[in-house]
């Protein structure tokens, strides 16, 4: 197959010469990449295009009502001194995008992209990394993530599954080439029946210990492909009852896991951030990374606090109690924003049901942390987001991302114009300008005493509570929207 693409080239190289312009003005042969074409291979590992008649997407501003275009983000424009595209750092979710099948607990799979031949093979693993490269290159998106058994199939052994993911990992370095990064990479220690009672967490050492495996072996990877982060999520960690739970018990084993980890990163050299992703349940009745206060403890704890950032998902968050934002704000104070999950939930459904984030509101406030945090990197957006079960083309699978980059570019752009117009900032500034006086410098910088605090008391009498202005400060924020 390659041989014979070489043969092409060759070809179109020599006919370039000859008649340049009439070249030129003609496309290179393509073949819709649905199993059903014969597209001139027998290896099952296809290589010619997946989305014919989806164009590259371009930005086209906001009166356009091209769906495949972008209205809001327009990737090398700058934002308050920065490209968009370096603000955002967006990155696409191979699991959800590439391995999303539409089935929910009642229900079978939906989606029967064209490419997919109903198996779990190698060859079937390569055509999809295939498509997706296409994918983001046609999106204009710089970045992937993915676990390792979303891109390879688990083998009879682990042996096995590490030459598998071996094969598919060389053809995805192959692909990234230098213009397509890998935002982070991870383990998923939560779909194979073994990881039942957890991974790091189990009750059962051998666990532990393929657990370990599996993490090292995606660690390496990771690093091989040039991975900016490795992310940890605790799928089946925590408990379903603590009748028979030795919390304090695996609370520790997942400490050592995370310390061996870090042990790991620096042998290999890999220079990446490691980042947990808090969640607060499910399918456990309760994670031990619940949020980002939870988690920052378990860092603190444990001694751990300097080697891993929060990677936050908003749907976590909502599912945690929080807002996103609160999330978000909470890593950033503690010094943990690393990344960021951008996706939503629905207010009607309480579990994860990882939809865009098509809330322009919503998107400001979380723009507003990520200006404040400096920005991401090398941490970014990872769109842990997937088609609703009732989409089913593949120009959805665009629609999707384009709305989701959509939505934060439009976020951002309404928190610089928040930032430039600066009454926002000046409200919140005002509200608290009565420390900002001798007494208050004391107060912040450690120094007032309950005895000089009380001579004050006294000496001030009753004090004067000025309005909190929650409804002009919502008033000033929706003027940005
Ligand atoms: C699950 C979830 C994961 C992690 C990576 O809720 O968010 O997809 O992001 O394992
Ligand atoms: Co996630």
């Amino acid at each position: 197959m390659r041989e014979r693409n070489v043969g092409k080239c060759l070809l179109f190289l020599l006919c370039l010469n000859v008649v340049s312009s009439v070249v030129i003005a003609a496309a290179p042969p393509t073949c819709p990449a649905d199993t059903g074409s014969d597209c001139g291979s027998d290896s099952g590992e296809w290589e010619g295009e997946f989305f014919p008649g989806i164009p590259k997407i371009e930005y086209e501003g906001p009166s356009s009502k091209n769906p495949l275009s972008f209205k809001w983000y327009n990737a090398e424009e700058e934002i308050l001194g920065e490209k968009m595209k370096d603000w955002m750092r967006f990155s696409v979710a191979f699991w959800h995008t590439f391995r999303g099948t539409g089935a929910d607990p009642f229900g079978a799979p939906t989606k029967t992209w064209p490419w997919e031949d109903g198996t779990n093979s190698l060859a079937m693993a390569k055509r999809r990394l295939r498509a997706n490269f296409e994918f983001l290159e046609k999106l204009g998106v710089e970045r992937w993530c993915f676990h390792d058994r979303d891109i390879a199939p688990e083998g009879k052994t682990l042996e096995e599954t590490n030459a598998n993911l071996d094969e598919v990992v060389a053809l995805a370095k192959e692909l990234q080439g230098d213009k397509i990064h890998l935002l982070w990479g991870t383990a998923q220690l939560f779909l194979q029946p073994r990881y039942m009672h957890g991974a790091a967490t189990s009750s059962e050492l051998g666990v532990y210990a393929y657990a370990a495996a599996q993490v090292k072996k995606a660690m390496e990877v990771t690093h091989y492909l040039g991975g900016e982060n490795y992310v940890f999520w605790g799928g089946r960690e925590g408990y379903q009852s603590l009748l028979n739970t030795d919390m304090e018990r695996e609370l520790n084993h997942m400490a050592r896991f995370m310390e061996a980890a870090v042990a790991y990163k620096k042998k290999i050299g890999f220079n990446g951030t490691l980042l947990i992703e808090p969640k607060p349940q499910e399918p456990t009745k309760h994670q031990y990374d619940w949020d980002a206060a939870t988690s920052a403890n378990f860092l603190r704890k444990y001694g751990l606090i300097g080697e891993f950032k929060l990677n936050i998902e908003c749907n976590h968050a909502t599912l945690a109690g929080h807002s996103c934002h609160h999330e978000l704000e909470t890593a950033r104070i503690n010094g943990l924003l690393g990344n960021i999950d951008a996706n939503s939930g629905d207010p009607q459904i309480g579990w994860d049901t990882d939809q865009f984030l098509m809330d322009v509101a919503e998107a400001t406030l979380v723009m507003q942390t990520v200006i404040k945090n400096g920005g991401l990197a090398p941490g970014g957006f990872n769109f842990d987001a997937k088609l609703r079960r009732e989409s089913t083309d593949v120009e959805d699978l665009f629609i999707a991302h384009i709305a989701g980059m959509d939505t934060l570019a439009r976020g951002l752009r309404n928190a610089a114009k928040l930032i430039e117009d600066g009454s926002l900032s000046d409200l919140v500034r005002k509200r608290y300008q009565s420390f900002d006086s001798e007494l208050g410098a004391a107060i912040e910088s450690g120094k007032a005493d309950f005895e000089l605090l009380e001579k004050k008391a006294l000496e001030w009498g009753e004090p004067k509570v000025p309005s909190g202005k929650q409804e002009l400060a919502e008033m000033i924020f929706q003027s940005a929207l």
